[in-house]
Parts: C-alpha cells; sequence; structure tokens
C-alpha cells in the first residue's frame, strides 16, 4: 500500500507520457494587446516547440486584437483537423475598472469551453496580473519563469496525453 502511494506520487511529479513531437500541429492564438509581454511569451514557447523537435512548419501562429478575442480564434483552429493543440498567449493586467475581470474571465471561459467542446488541448498562456511588473516577471527568460516555456510543454504532455487515453 505504502509502496503504491509512494509510486502513484513519483508519477505525479512528472509527465506521464513520452512526449515525441514529430508529428504534432500546433497553432498558437497571440493577443496584441500589451504586446510587449505577447511577444516575450511567444518567444520562450515558440524556443520550446523547437527545442522539442517540431519544425517551423508544424507551428502556426495567428494574432488577435485581444484576449477577448483569443477563444473564437482558437475554436476555429481547434476545429481544424490538422491541429492538435492551441496555445493562447496574452497579457491581461489590472485597470482602473470591472474591465479587467470581464475580459480575464471570459478569455479563461471561452479557452476551457474550446477545449471541451473539441476534446483538444486548449493551453492557458494569458497572464492574469495586477501589475506590469509582476506580467514582466512571468514573461522573463532569467531561471525559467516564462509562462510561454511552460505553455509549450503544458501542450505537448497533453497532446501525448490525450492520444494515449482510449
Ligand atoms: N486585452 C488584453 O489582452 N489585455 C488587457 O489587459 C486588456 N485590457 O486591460 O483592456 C485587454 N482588453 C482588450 C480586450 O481583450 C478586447 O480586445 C476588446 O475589449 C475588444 O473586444
Amino acid at each position: 500500500m505504502a509502496a503504491q502511494k509512494k509510486k502513484n506520487i513519483k508519477a505525479a511529479a512528472k509527465p506521464s507520457v513520452r512526449i515525441t513531437a514529430s508529428k504534432f500541429h500546433i497553432a498558437i492564438v497571440a493577443s496584441r494587446f500589451n504586446d510587449f509581454i505577447s511577444k516575450a511569451l511567444l518567444n520562450a514557447c515558440w524556443m520550446e516547440l523547437k527545442r522539442s523537435g517540431l519544425r517551423d512548419e508544424q507551428i502556426t501562429t495567428i494574432w488577435v486584437p485581444g484576449s477577448f478575442e483569443i477563444p473564437a480564434a482558437a475554436l476555429k483552429l481547434a476545429r481544424k483537423k490538422n491541429v492538435d493543440a492551441v496555445i493562447c498567449l496574452g497579457a491581461v493586467i489590472r485597470g482602473e475598472t470591472y474591465h479587467f475581470e470581464v475580459v480575464a474571465n471570459e478569455a479563461g471561459r471561452g479557452m476551457m469551453q474550446v477545449s471541451l467542446a473539441t476534446g483538444k488541448p486548449v493551453i492557458m498562456g494569458v497572464l492574469t496580473t495586477d501589475t506590469v511588473d509582476q506580467a514582466q516577471k512571468r514573461a522573463q527568460d532569467k531561471g525559467g519563469a516564462n509562462k510561454g516555456l511552460d505553455a509549450a510543454r503544458s501542450a505537448l504532455e497533453m497532446i501525448a496525453l490525450l492520444k494515449q487515453i482510449k
């Protein structure tokens, strides 16, 4: 019993599937609003996908005006037969009004809806922060802190995992 528990906990700490990127096609939807953050996320995401073995032609990137528009584009891409996952990148940074909540909540809800409706991984690489500084810290490359890198890894893991579940 104790040994099985130990084994399960150990297994949870790292991806349970082998990630081989040779045949995947990944679509990235990036938000132009706060594009100084989106570009930094995109760069780290792209580098990680390439490091994992994807070729340029296996990655499609499209830009939308703001994070609120991400789900509509993600849905169209996720419905494509040759797209295995959609990675969404952007930054919603709190301002003085309720707009932040609406954009952040609806973007998040929309991404999850696309994933559940299509059965494909839709990765939430949209930062929701109180300040620009918090966003910049999560979009910098020092110490592997860039959430674009995490988004790439999550996409690859989820593609492999969902394909494995029969
Ligand atoms: N879009 C973002 O991606 N981040 C934000 O911080 C943001 N703020 O703060 O307003 C934002 N707004 C634009 C929104 O996503 C839509 O593009 C716009 O409302 C038009 O539908």
